[in-house]
């Protein structure tokens, strides 16, 4: 039942994507276990910053963030949206367990076998860790939690990912998010900073091929989920940066006049140099981001950044 509805969700928004003009398709759909392994690797690649940044700030900063964030509660419980494998949180979290600010952490992802291994792994890493996980989409996970009892939370959005939504999408995400928190909970979100335009556009044009892998890997998830007939040999993939909005975003572009089929009979007819958008990596200035809070109705408390000011990590609190 689950699958059916995994697929049946998968194969209306491939459709949806591909018969719109420009084509489309959801960044959500590159992380299947091919794609979950194509990121892992970018994340270590020499252009791919965003990580290290963001790992330099947990190692060094994570007791300032914990100790900013202040209740009458004894603890906090931590949860994370999009833990994924959770490597830079163990930062934070060995120093929560360190200043007994929490023993509970509530990893919140798609992917049922990383929440297992989480649950698995963790407690043995972190001695006196609890993790809970819960596998599935953010916002009805946290709803369970909303009947968790007085323990206020410390809500992890981490990587970056915010920047996978558009400007727009953005603000209605974090006022939802905002909907499920109490009073007196904390919410740590990481931006994308703007930069130097080339660094920013070597992050998603590795030399290794690693993100061009990533993409093109969505092309082979539709081939063998939705029985589509793409010859991923058929496109480039090209990532531009507009300095002006901050936006990078990703288009694999059709070399070739050709069609695709997927295997209910839906047709899909490419032009030459016809692109599909594949992705957008937005990234923010901080008075963009001070306004994304205000306007999600948060109360600014500090921001971290690396020692290279590539990146931040921003703490917020619900009034
Ligand atoms: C998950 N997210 C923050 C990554 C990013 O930087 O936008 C996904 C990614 N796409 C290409 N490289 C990495």
């Amino acid at each position: 039942m689950q699958l059916t509805q995994v697929d049946s969700a998968f194969r209306r928004d491939v459709i949806r994507g591909l018969s719109a003009s420009p084509k489309f398709l959801l960044s959500k759909y590159f992380y299947d276990s091919r794609g979950d392994a194509l990121f892992q690797q970018i994340m270590r690649c020499p252009e791919y910053y965003l990580t290290r940044a963001e790992e330099e700030i947990l190692r060094d900063k994570s007791r300032d963030i914990l100790r900013a964030c202040t209740t009458p509660h004894p603890t906090f419980d931590i949860v994370e949206l999009g833990a994924g494998d959770a490597s830079k949180t163990t930062h934070l979290l060995r120093a929560a367990i360190d200043l007994t600010f929490s023993n509970r952490y509530v990893p919140i992802d798609i992917s049922a076998s990383m929440v297992e291994q989480l649950t698995q792994t963790l407690p043995v890493q972190l001695p006196g860790l609890e993790v809970d996980g819960l596998a599935g989409e953010y916002f009805p996970m946290l709803a369970q939690l909303q009947h968790n009892g007085p323990t206020p939370k410390l809500v992890l959005f981490l990587g970056g990912t915010i920047g996978n939504l558009l400007p727009t999408e953005a603000i209605a995400f974090c006022k939802e998010l905002n909907n499920y928190l109490k009073p007196g909970d904390y919410v740590l979100m990481g931006f994308d900073l703007r930069k130097d335009p080339q660094t920013i556009l070597n992050a998603y044009n590795d030399k290794a091929g690693l993100t061009r892998a990533f993409n093109l890997n969505l092309l082979n998830r539709i081939n063998d989920e939705l029985g589509g007939t793409f010859d991923p040999a058929n496109f480039v993939h090209f990532p531009v940066y507009d300095p002006v909005t901050g936006a990078c975003k990703s288009y694999l572009v059709s070399t070739c006049q050709h069609d695709i089929l997927l295997d209910d009979g839906t047709l899909f007819r490419f032009g030459k140099d016809e692109p599909i958008y594949m992705e957008i990596s937005q990234k923010y200035t901080h008075t963009q981001i001070a306004k994304l809070g205000n306007e999600a109705g948060f109360e600014p408390i500090q921001t971290y950044m690396d020692s290279q000011q590539q990146f931040t990590d921003v703490l917020w609190r619900k009034p």
